[in-house]
């Protein structure tokens, strides 16, 4: 199984790709977890990231795909995944539509029709909501308006791009996360 969830910042990906990823026993890829942890660890990818997430902005996609690439080829990640945050724009969709897709269906005979994506539908007052609950160092106001702005002008459009290829589906993430979860599975069918 394969499934990419989108969604703005603060729907839940990573609440509920965490929790999909435990029932159907596949692992999580959270692009935003990856390039934490380098900041964390103060890697040169860490260092150059900083900048970026802290104010709000997509970090640039030529530091974001060797990342995922070497995510992709650990073992773990042979018979399926899912990724949390990626892809955030079009080209970074064409990536995953060209290259991923492309290498696995070679070398596992899957298709590309086995791709799954779930968008997370959440009003912008809730998640502003959400995220200064949260409280990470990215979540406060001002650059969660960023992100929202930086999410509707990059990664919204992904919706239309998944839609015209018939592997969009849309989820209520306004619920309890139990709710969602529950809604989560019929899409995936488990
Ligand atoms: P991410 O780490 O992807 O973070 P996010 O979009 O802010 O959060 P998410 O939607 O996962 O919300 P969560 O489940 O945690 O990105 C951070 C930054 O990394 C980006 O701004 C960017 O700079 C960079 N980045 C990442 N990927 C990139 C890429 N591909 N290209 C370029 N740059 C990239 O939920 C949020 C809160 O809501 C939590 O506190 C949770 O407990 C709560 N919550 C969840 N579901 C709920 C529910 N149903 N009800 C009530 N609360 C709920």
């Amino acid at each position: 199984m394969r499934l990419i969830f989108l969604g703005p910042p603060g729907a839940g990906k990573g609440t509920q790709a965490a929790r999909l990823a435990g029932i159907c026993q596949i692992p999580h890829i959270s692009t935003g977890d990856i390039l934490r942890t380098h900041v964390s660890q103060q890697t040169d990818l860490g260092q150059k990231a900083k900048a970026y997430m802290d104010s709000g902005e997509l970090v640039p996609d030529q530091l974001i795909l060797d990342m995922v690439v070497h995510r992709l080829e650990e073992s773990d990640a042979q018979d399926g995944w899912i990724l949390d945050g990626f892809p955030r724009n079009v080209s970074q969709a064409d990536f995953v539509e060209n290259v991923v897709l492309n290498a696995e269906s070679n070398s596992e005979e899957m298709s590309q029709k086995d791709l799954r994506v779930i968008n997370l539908d959440v009003p912008d007052e809730i998640l502003v909501q959400r995220l200064l609950a949260r409280g990470r160092q990215d979540d406060h106001e001002e650059t969660i308006r960023r992100r929202l702005q930086v999410y509707r002008e990059q990664t919204a459009p992904l919706i239309d791009y998944y839609h015209e290829r018939q592997q969009l589906h849309s989820v209520d993430g306004n619920r309890s996360m139990d709710e969602v979860t529950e809604a989560l599975k019929t899409v995936v069918s488990v």
